[in-house]
């Protein structure tokens, strides 16, 4: 576009647009720079949280209020460029939510996709349309679009996940629903374990037909993730900027697991330095294992095992790690390349 100044408002000019005003009517002129800009401009902004700072309050919150009360007792993560909007990032919702021994958060189901990536704690389960899973660190749960799903902790240890949900997208289109199951769980009605067997081991039903667009697999055990990961890490051929990245998949397509958002697991071996990279989805970065730190827009984030970090969109960055680390992130790229519009940008180091 032309230049960066707007067409000067001279007293016709500012006259007309009072008369039109009152007919719901703004000259197209004196926003266009605002709206069509020529980079991403965002009010996201790359972030840090420390497990070990959140994790008091967490169970602080659990003495507060239950699960029941609360229905989900989530604290939210809102970026520090976006208070009071529940965002983690413009197009993503994501929280840490405590069940203690013992409890239940009731069923219910909504449009909104929700991903949990388990931080802490061991077997205590989610339930998702009639089948239970039992869940451990590291492992990377979805509930599809209306699934009904209730969670329960039947261990003697809290479990914490994080949550991350596609609430922003879904009010943009204000395609918000959501209703309460008619009793506190579901009915179990599928064995543990029956959809890996039937839709994970690089297989599928002869006849199987896709009800819906989320992976038919809700629980992707990090123990298998960890293992592939670790496995080609032997072959020490690493990409640039991003080490060992994997993305999560749907078995039915090879797409991205879940509809909106796209979820990853990558490796960076000890002392690997990445080379700058940007890419137009904003991601929500958690470390699994091992230690480094991030340059995100030119401010540098030490993390560890359990931090939460932000990259904003088209901002550049790039990671160090003090030894081998395993990261899980994700993003709203699956929604961003089926529509047609996400890129990416690299550097050579
Ligand atoms: C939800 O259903 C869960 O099921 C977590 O655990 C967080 C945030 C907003 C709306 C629904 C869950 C949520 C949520």
């Amino acid at each position: 576009m032309s230049s960066d100044e707007k067409p000067e408002v001279t007293s016709a000019r500012a006259e007309f647009y009072g008369r039109i005003d009152q007919d719901h009517l703004t000259p197209l002129w004196d926003v266009m720079k605002d709206i069509i800009t020529p980079e991403p401009k965002s009010g996201c902004r790359a972030h840090l949280w420390q497990y070990d700072r959140l994790r008091p309050f967490l169970m602080e919150a659990g003495e507060l209020i239950t699960a029941r009360e609360a229905e989900r007792r989530v604290l939210i993560l809102e970026n520090p460029g976006l208070r009071g909007q529940s965002r983690i990032t413009t197009s993503l919702y994501a929280g840490l939510q405590l069940v203690l021994p013992g409890e239940v958060a009731p069923a219910h189901r909504h449009s909104q996709t929700a991903l949990r990536f388990v931080l802490e704690g061991e077997d205590a389960h989610t339930t998702v349309e009639g089948e239970k899973t039992l869940m451990r660190p590291g492992d990377f749960v979805i509930t599809p679009p209306m699934a009904w799903h209730d969670h329960g902790n039947g261990s003697d240890k809290p479990m914490v996940w994080l949550d991350g949900l596609d609430i922003p997208m879904l009010s943009f289109f204000d395609a918000s629903f959501a209703e309460p199951y008619t009793a506190e769980e579901q009915p179990v009605g599928r064995n543990t374990g029956d959809s890996l067997a039937r839709y994970g081991a690089n297989m599928l039903p002869v006849d199987f037909e896709a009800t819906g667009q989320a992976s038919p697999i809700f629980n992707y055990p990090y123990a298998r993730s960890r293992e592939a990961l670790h496995r080609m890490a032997r072959q020490e051929e690493w990409d640039p900027c991003h080490g060992l990245k994997l993305r999560y998949t749907n078995p039915r397509d090879g797409g991205f697991a879940m509809p909106t958002m796209a979820t990853f697991l990558q490796l960076l071996p000890k002392g690997f330095e990445s080379a700058p990279y940007r890419a137009t989805d904003a991601t929500v970065f958690t470390v699994v294992e091992g230690f480094g730190r991030s340059e995100i827009d030119g401010e540098w984030f030490t993390w560890g095992p359990k931090d939460i970090f932000i990259a904003p969109s088209w901002k550049w960055v790039r990671h160090q790690a003090g030894e081998d680390a395993v990261i899980f992130s994700f993003s709203d790229r699956a929604a961003q390349q089926k529509l047609g519009f996400w890129r990416e940008e690299r550097q050579k180091n």
